[in-house]
């Protein structure tokens, strides 16, 4: 199998999260894709090679334009601000306030597209997100190409971005800029199975009343775990889209044998609806020792995932989005494609 991987992803660097009272490191840290990387090599997966440069044009078809174009103004005006370090919001529209008015402040502008304050900037993350949107979109040409598989190992991750907002490490959501692609270039369906452990709510949000791109979302129930506004297995989609997302919520401390039953129905649901072609949100969160998480998958069962996707036999996208234990990262995203390969 193909990859795609740039090094630019590095420079979104030393980034500082929120943690439970605490303001810690990010746990989203540049050595999750450079470990990938390594595994890829010494399992010899296949050939690995940087994106081309894209333009923004199909990732403001999903997403709205005026949030693309603020991506990268960010940092920059950070620091005309007077600011250095990490950019993060403080402060939010909720209910009963002026959604529907980007405030010309920064710190405002950054509340204003996001939903938690997990999106955070250091000077170099504008030119990652870039460089992982394109790597989802080479990948995918590489797919449309002929190819049975490929992988984008993306960093920055992407399934919590939504339309108009970032949030949860995530920035552009590069499965739904690939989806959305797929579509303007011939394919009709196209399903996004969504298998880390945190529901992707834009990637849902996006595709909520569209009947083109199924979503199927297996993640750690809303009444638990984050992001916990969305992900319900009452979410079946709306108007147009309605049937086509489907949710598996399953509680902390759930095991391979749970989460491959969930797996089981999802694919059944992908098969059901026949796609043109298949784009796996791959997160690798499951694992039991993923330090922010609550599964209890073994490294062993991640081929077993890959080996239940290639089944449906269909042209498949591997979209890199999230995996905390970074010493098992490399073996248990790599274990999912050396499994769809069937080795
Ligand atoms: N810092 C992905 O896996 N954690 N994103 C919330 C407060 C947010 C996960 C705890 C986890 C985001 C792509
Ligand atoms: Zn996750």
């Amino acid at each position: 199998m193909k990859t795609v991987f740039s090094p630019r992803h590095a420079g979104h660097s030393g980034n500082l999260e929120l943690m439970a009272g605490e303001i810690l490191p990010a746990f989203e840290k540049p050595s999750r894709a450079e470990i990938i990387r390594k595994r890829i090599d010494a399992v010899d997966l296949g050939p690995v090679s940087e994106p081309d440069a894209h333009d923004l044009s199909t990732a403001k078809k999903v997403h709205d334009p005026a949030f693309i174009d603020f991506l990268p103004t960010v940092y920059p005006e950070w620091e005309k601000s007077g600011r250095s370090g990490t950019a993060m919001p403080y402060t939010w529209p909720v209910r009963g306030l002026r959604g529907d008015v980007p405030p010309a402040a920064i710190e405002a502008k950054l509340g204003f597209y996001s939903f938690d304050a997990g999106a955070t900037f250091v000077k170099g993350t504008w030119d990652a997100i870039k460089s992982s949107h394109d790597t989802a979109l080479t990948a995918a040409a590489l797919v449309k190409a002929g190819e049975r598989a490929a992988f984008a190992l993306c960093r920055p991750p992407g399934h919590h971005a939504g339309s108009n907002f970032m949030g949860g490490y995530c920035f552009i959501n590069n499965a739904a800029v690939a989806a959305q692609r797929f579509l303007d270039t011939g394919a009709t369906r196209v399903s996004i199975l969504d298998v880390d452990y945190h529901h992707g709510n834009g990637t849902q949000q996006m595709f909520y009343e569209r009947s083109d791109v199924q979503v199927v979302n297996l993640h750690g129930d809303p009444m638990q775990e984050y992001p916990y506004f969305l992900g319900h297995a009452d979410e079946k989609g709306a108007s147009e889209g309605e049937g086509f997302n489907h949710n598996f919520p399953m509680p902390w401390g759930t095991d391979f044998a749970q989460w491959k039953a969930a797996l089981d129905a999802g694919c059944d649901l992908v098969a059901d609806y026949r796609p043109d072609v298949l784009i796996v949100s791959l997160g690798v969160d499951t694992f039991e020792r993923d330090p922010i998480s609550q599964f209890k998958l073994k490294s062993d069962d991640y081929p077993e995932i890959g080996r239940r996707i290639a089944e449906l036999g269909l042209p498949t996208l591997f979209v890199m989005e999230g995996g905390y234990a970074v010493d098992e990262i490399g073996i248990n995203a790599v274990g999912v494609l050396t499994g769809f390969e069937g080795r």
